[in-house]
């Protein structure tokens, strides 16, 4: 098995050409998403042994995305095309400055997962389980499956990472609060963004909620807190420094740039603080990139910058 096992859905990403928009746009750009196989991918190219075990439809996006992800070394070996349900699809566009994104995934092929299509085996071979809310907004099942593979992981000792990524267009903050609160309880690594934690435990104050986060037996790293990433463990907080962007040029896959790094930091054998350390920088690097998944750097590159090495071309 590989070190690191997620799954969730990812989909074909269409993009409109130009400044248009999706409304006056002649052609789009095709690209896919997947906050997991977004994570799966930083990983992989950080040189860790990673499996993404997502259902797609079976069909030509469906295997355009399943040779994407293969083709960045992830293990796709239970990842599957199924019949009878679409690979789900998500429009990006961004007019006068402002994104807006549009999904066409219910009913897809990723919603139909379900528990018994997870492989026990696999899951207990990990160090660790990655897993996000986005897979729980999608269907009953999928809510079931995330569930029993929460239930598999801590059977065998693996260890839960949950990204809660609140999507309120996929359901509402009341269903959202009930599930993800309960998984919280259930993970060792809770890494949440400061504006999730407002909508989720209903206050904008942070003592409150830093109470609650030292209620929970996670280890909480709360991200987009100003400058700094907190560490909030053992009725204490720590803050982990940014490292400065040169230029933002697209802030989509910054957490999940964020998650591969702090992961990567974890298996490398870091301390958490180190493990955020290793985060911050690999978000950094992600905004600076166009995409979702592109800007995701391999180790030399990391190592270079951490060694502050020049770039030299002869
Ligand atoms: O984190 C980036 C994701 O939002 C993107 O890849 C698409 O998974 C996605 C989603 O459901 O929004």
């Amino acid at each position: 098995s590989p070190d690191v096992v997620t799954f969730g859905e990812s989909m074909g990403l269409m993009m409109p050409t130009g400044a248009k928009g999706i409304e006056y746009s002649a052609g789009f750009e095709k690209s896919f998403a997947g906050a997991e196989s977004n994570v799966a991918i930083g990983l992989a190219r950080l040189g860790h042994k990673v499996g993404w075990c997502g259902q797609l439809g079976d069909d030509p996006l469906g295997r355009y995305v399943l040779k994407q992800i293969r083709g960045e070394g992830v293990d796709v070996s239970r990842a599957s095309l199924v019949a009878g349900a679409p690979t789900g699809l998500i429009i990006r566009e961004v007019v006068n400055g402002k994104s807006s994104v549009y999904y066409y995934r219910r009913f897809s092929a990723a919603s139909t997962m379900r528990p018994e299509q997870l492989d026990e085996a696999y899951i207990a071979g990990a160090k660790l389980l990655h897993l996000t809310g986005i897979t729980p907004a999608l269907s009953e099942t999928c809510r079931e499956t995330v569930k029993e593979a929460v239930r598999l992981a801590r059977k065998n000792g693996v260890k839960v990472c949950f990204d809660p990524n609140l999507r309120l267009k996929l359901w509402s903050a009341a269903e959202a609060r009930s599930f993800l609160l309960g998984l919280a309880e259930e993970a060792d690594y809770f890494l949440p963004g400061l504006d999730e934690l407002r909508l989720l435990y209903e206050t904008e104050d942070f003592e409150a909620i830093a109470e609650r986060l030292h209620r929970l037996k996670a280890v909480s790293i709360v991200k987009g807190g100003g400058d700094s990433t907190y560490v909030v463990e053992n009725g204490a907080i720590a803050e982990v420094p940014y490292f400065k962007a040169e230029r933002v040029v697209d802030t989509v896959g910054a957490g999940d740039g964020f998650c591969a790094g702090f992961i990567a930091g974890l298996l490398n054998g870091e301390s958490n603080v180190e493990a955020v350390r290793l985060g911050n920088l690999i978000g950094s690097m992600v905004v600076q990139a166009e995409g979702d998944w592109e800007g995701l750097p391999t180790w030399p590159q990391v190592r270079a910058i951490l060694n502050n090495e020049q770039h030299v071309e002869r």
